[in-house]
């Protein structure tokens, strides 16, 4: 099953990056001139706030961002079916009961020449996880004692962190830029400059480091390549585009977080003059974990066990821009449509960003 659909998952990548760029080449005879976009995509950006890359921009121009995005996740599932907590009980210790991420990004985008654009962008996170136990260890001494001293209510138990996570920088370069055309070739690197040492606070993980969905960075150097196609007019706009997370070497703990491969398309529409609305699809495919940090004992918790990290979701997006000037209005809300994860994890139920974009 494995090699099968790796096979796929680079057909898809291949085919796409053949579309847009076959699709690109038959408008490169118009690009007689490298116009600026400044009345095409950047000035009237209608992609969703959820897109990162998404344009390049004219030479000397700025853009600044901030995008607040919040993803919640609930239940216990195996390979995509259900899995009661009875059953879980007789592997782990704990088991979660929701998961939370907040994620702050504050990017900076600059166009060094017409085709090329940098960008950075930095993360602050705050990722929350509430925990329950069996019934039956608040009040029996069981076999395994973790660190738990008795009579704690533990329905209330959460583990938790906060911190700036890993820093990417962007370049992007237009193969192909004409007045309604966008063919953007990226290659980013990620700085792992988020903690992947946080410890847990109270009687979670007291003495040692939260789980691997608990850290704030992966603690890898990631080169990020991508390619990203988008076609631009004032009321109408639309991309395709693949992403890849490539993460180069082994963290100082001694894990890998999986690669990841990004699928995303678009569709806006320009409904009044300050408005417009889109629709996405996403398709996010995570790797497993390779090796994994030995000091966390595997059966505390779903989680803390490296075999349960990877797998597929496709994701559904609506979102809504609002232009004042110069400056941008934005929030775009997705459901899952398909989710299937390796091992013992949770579900996504939703996921919502919002932002503000400011171009001079
Ligand atoms: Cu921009």
């Amino acid at each position: 099953m494995i090699p099968t659909f790796k096979y796929r998952l680079g057909l898809v990548f291949v085919l796409c990056m053949q579309l847009t760029i076959s699709h690109a080449q038959k408008f490169q005879k118009d690009s007689t001139n490298t116009q600026n976009c400044v009345d095409c995509c950047c000035h009237q950006d209608l992609a969703p706030v959820g897109i990162m890359i998404g344009h390049v921009h004219g030479k000397r121009q700025w853009m600044l961002s901030y995008r607040m995005m919040f993803m919640s996740m609930k239940g216990n599932y195996e390979n995509g079916k259900a899995i009661t907590n009875e059953t879980l009980f007789n592997t782990y210790l704990m088991l979660p009961k929701s998961m939370t991420m907040q994620m702050h990004m504050l990017m900076g985008m600059v166009g060094i020449t017409d085709r090329l654009t940098l960008m950075a962008m930095l993360h602050f996170n705050h990722i929350n996880m509430a925990m329950q136990m069996p019934e039956i260890s608040a009040s029996v001494a069981d076999g395994h004692n973790h660190n738990h001293g008795s009579g704690h209510d533990h329905d209330g138990m959460h583990m938790q962190s906060t911190g700036f996570g890993d820093t990417k920088l962007h370049a992007l370069y237009a193969i192909c830029k004409t007045n309604n055309h966008q063919l953007i070739a990226s290659l980013g690197a990620s700085v792992p400059t988020g903690s992947i040492a946080y410890h847990g606070h109270d009687d979670m993980y007291a003495d040692s480091r939260l789980p691997y969905a608990m850290q704030q960075g992966s603690g890898s150097v990631e080169a990020l390549p991508g390619i990203t196609y988008l076609y631009a007019q004032s009321k109408f706009s639309g991309s395709v585009q693949a992403l890849y997370t490539w993460r180069i070497n082994q963290n100082k703990i001694g894990y890998q977080l999986g690669n990841e491969s990004i699928v995303n398309t678009w569709l806006a529409y320009r409904l009044y003059n300050k408005w417009s609305t889109s629709l996405r699809g996403e398709w996010l495919n995570i790797a497993p974990i390779k090796d994994a940090d030995i000091g966390l004992y595997k059966f505390m918790e779903p989680a803390a066990n490296a075999s349960n990290y990877g797998g597929n979701i496709a994701t559904g997006y609506l979102g809504i821009n609002f232009f004042l000037n110069k400056q941008r209005l934005s929030v775009e809300a997705g459901l899952p449509v398909f989710q299937k994860w390796n091992g013992v994890q949770m579900h996504r139920t939703f996921a919502i960003t919002a932002g503000w974009q400011f171009l001079f």
